[in-house]
């Protein structure tokens, strides 16, 4: 088994990537995920593996200096283990042969010389200018070609720029074993980033999308959490019961039904690959204190409020101000929908100071359609999913 250097992931994969295997690490543009593939070298040469990473377009140094940047650790890639083959041989190759052919044998005898030498366990490659030049058949191909030899495992990283049928063909004409697409939403969030664990060969993992953030060198991963507050008697508690899926239990420890709330509501569901918790706060602002730790980590926040009372706007404007500053995106969810009673939307939007972009939804929160329709489009609005 290679770990991959992410305790958490490596826990969700049984340990790792079990040899001879390939993997791609698909990454989006503007995502903060070089780290991923850092990790997994570091990792496997802390293992005592031997590894060769193919830089096409970088000197060994610069690399060297960017992973050392990255992971904040001088000592992370010094092992004699480690073999390159960088743009400097890329280089010299591109001069030497008299064609595309000839160009792509000489890649192929290179790699297969460093296998062979070195024995080498792990080919680390960044594919982005094997894959412009050679398309992705041949790309492979010269990749491909120590592993006749050695079992040797393959792990690639790519810049994806032509989104999910190019993964696609990854998993289904050249059969890798791993895939993860690691992407990042820059608006509205000034960074969230979530990989999607798409495929793995060996067990039957179900598809997961899960959000990370990078501090000092690590991949930290968070669960998926969405607040749901909001002014007193709003019907956030019936929000979070009603929006949970119907085999998963909301729990609201020692709180009897038809009373105000005094812990937390807690509920989970699963949307778009994301499983998500709920976190239901208490409507008194005798429990305002327990708001901002709920916030950390949020991915997003519905505020429930009563679309009949105008008493409580200052309260839901006060909220929406709070979650605003945090720069977590929100929705506002006007609850106890009734046409005969509602508020204008201009007359809501006016009171809470919300800007047109806030999506504000009429809801019934004891319909779970209702429901689902504002937590799928706070998801969509944060990763940027159409539906
Ligand atoms: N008719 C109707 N009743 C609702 C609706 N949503 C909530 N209620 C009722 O309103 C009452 C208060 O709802 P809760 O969900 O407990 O409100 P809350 O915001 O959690 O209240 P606190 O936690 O005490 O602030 C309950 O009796 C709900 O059944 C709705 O859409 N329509
Ligand atoms: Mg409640």
């Amino acid at each position: 088994m290679i770990p991959t250097g992410m305790h958490a992931l490596d826990e969700m994969l049984g340990g790792g990537i079990p040899g001879d295997s390939r993997v791609l690490y698909s990454m989006e543009p503007g995502v903060n995920g070089q780290l991923f593939m850092i990790s997994t070298l570091s990792a496997a040469l802390k293992k005592g593996m031997t590894c060769l990473v193919i830089l096409p377009n970088t000197t060994v140094d610069a690399f060297r200096h960017d992973a050392i940047t990255l992971q904040g650790d001088q000592k992370a890639l010094s092992s004699d283990k480690l073999a390159f083959i960088d743009a400097i041989d890329r280089e010299r190759i591109q001069k030497g042969a008299a064609s595309r052919d000839a160009e792509a044998r000489d890649w192929k005898a290179r790699i297969q010389k460093v296998c062979r030498e070195s024995g080498v366990d792990v080919i680390f490659a960044y594919f982005d200018l094997l894959y412009e030049e050679f398309g992705l058949e041949t790309g492979l191909s010269i990749l491909e070609s120590a592993r006749q030899d050695r079992k040797t495992t393959l792990i690639l990283e790519h810049l994806n720029l032509e989104g999910a049928p190019l993964v696609d063909r990854f998993i289904h004409e050249h059969s890798f074993d791993l895939v993860l697409t690691i992407r990042s939403s820059s608006h509205p969030l000034p960074q969230f980033s979530y990989f999607t664990l798409l495929h793995t060969s060996w067990a039957p993992l179900p598809v997961r999308s899960i959000p990370f953030s990078v501090s000092e060198g690590k991949v930290i991963l968070y669960t998926p959490k969405i607040v749901v507050t909001g002014p007193e008697h709003s019907g956030k508690t019936t929000f979070v019961s009603h929006a949970s899926a119907a085999d998963q239990e909301t729990t609201r420890a020692g709180v009897p039904k038809e009373t105000a709330t005094g812990t937390m509501d807690f509920g989970r569901l699963r949307w778009k690959n994301f499983d998500i918790t709920l976190y239901g706060t208490p409507g008194q602002t005798e429990f305002d204190p327990q708001i901002m730790p709920t916030l950390r980590h949020a991915m997003g926040v519905v505020i429930v409020i009563d679309a009949a009372d105008q008493d409580m706007f200052p309260r839901a404007k006060y909220l929406a101000g709070l979650v605003a500053k945090q720069r977590i995106p929100f929705v506002i969810a006007a609850n106890r929908k009734d046409p005969h009673k509602v508020i204008a939307e201009s007359v809501i939007r006016n009171a809470l100071a919300l800007p047109r972009e806030i999506p504000l939804y009429y809801i019934s929160a004891t319909e779970r359609s209702d429901v689902s329709r504002v937590l799928e489009s706070l998801v969509d609005y944060i990763t940027r999913i159409s539906s």
